[in-house]
């Protein structure tokens, strides 16, 4: 027969995809306590109902964004603990699955913020692009270590996520300024690191963020400026090590450009479909713009990245669901 997904499941994917829940540690997170609330309320009759349903719940969440890989990763490492004879103990596995996923992601964030904040030293300006957690847990674990840290915040057009980075530093007391995405090279002068976070890492080494982290890290390093990655291991990209690429996210137009100000522009063109919006949601930096990448696990160098990905991923191909 059909199976139904929870409205809670819908509800988180929907969240997801409009940008709600953002960030890819964040949706992560968001994704396993969906799959745990699925298993919590199912209304499965037998165990291969309860099965099927979990896996229905998983594309569901999945079908939501492209670029980050912590939401497959977490799907299919949650649904990897989903075992037993009976309902009951398909749901008791489940959840205790899903709750040592996220106690797990959440451990994972504040020792990468440890080891990531060896590198900053007292006094040092960070620049930052978009928001975040994994970066500022590196920032947050070097005011916890005495040092004082500014910051210069990349407003991050379209969405302005540099908002989001520019509250929770003020909310430490760090000193920030604000600047547009265009003023980045300028302030590049004055800034000791860029430090960003990633929705994928790629087998090599090339760190997949948000829109603009590339020029950035081009710019940063013909001015001396390190470039720093913040990324819990649950960011690396399995499928790139059968060299598989990561899809880019397109968004939509409207974040660019709302229909009032389409109207404006089209107001004495000859015809409407003469002008298109491309809005790219990330862009894609090669290794050789990045000078450390941070996990859990140590910082790394981009290019032996791999040798972590192997280690953590050997095995692992297909869907999410199919495990
Ligand atoms: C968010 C973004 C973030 C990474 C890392 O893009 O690019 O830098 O997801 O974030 P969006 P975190 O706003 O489009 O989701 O370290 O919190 O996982």
């Amino acid at each position: 027969g059909t199976v139904d997904v929870d409205a809670a499941v819908v509800d988180t994917a929907d969240d997801i995809a409009e940008m709600r829940i953002r960030g890819a540690a964040t949706i992560a997170d968001a994704a396993a306590e969906a799959l745990a609330i699925q298993a919590e309320r199912s209304d499965a009759d037998s165990p291969a109902a309860f099965q099927r349903q979990l896996r229905t719940a998983a594309k569901t969440l999945y079908e939501t964004r492209p670029t980050a890989v912590s939401l497959p990763n977490a799907l299919r490492y949650v649904l990897r603990g989903m075992e037993g004879e009976t309902v009951a103990d398909l749901r008791e596995t489940t959840t205790a699955r899903a709750e040592e996923f996220r106690t797990d992601l959440e451990q994972a964030q504040v020792t990468l913020g440890e080891i990531g904040a060896n590198r900053l030293r007292d006094g040092d300006v960070v620049m930052t692009h978009c928001h975040s957690t994994d970066a500022l847990s590196c920032i947050e674990a070097a005011l916890e270590d005495g040092k004082e840290i500014e910051a210069i915040v990349k407003e991050t057009r379209p969405r302005k996520q540099g908002h989001i980075t520019a509250r929770q530093l003020r909310e430490w007391g760090v000193p920030v300024t604000l600047v547009v995405d265009n003023a980045a090279r300028r302030y590049l002068d004055e800034a000791d690191h860029v430090l960003v976070g990633a929705d994928s890492i790629a087998a090599d080494g090339s760190v997949i963020n948000k829109i603009g982290t590339s020029g950035l890290a081009v710019n940063a390093r013909e001015r001396g400026v390190p470039v720093m990655v913040a990324a819990q291991t649950i960011k690396l990209h399995p499928d790139t090590m059968t060299g598989q690429t990561v899809e880019i996210e397109m968004r939509a137009e409207e974040e660019v450009l709302p229909p009032e100000e389409r109207a404006d522009i089209v107001a004495d063109a000859p015809n409407d479909d003469g002008l298109s919006v491309e809005n790219p949601a990330f862009d894609v930096t090669p290794p050789r713009h990045v000078d450390a990448i941070v996990t859990e696990r140590g910082q790394f160098p981009p290019e032996s990245i791999v040798t972590l990905m192997r280690e953590l991923f050997g095995e692992t191909t297909g869907e999410p669901w199919e495990v």
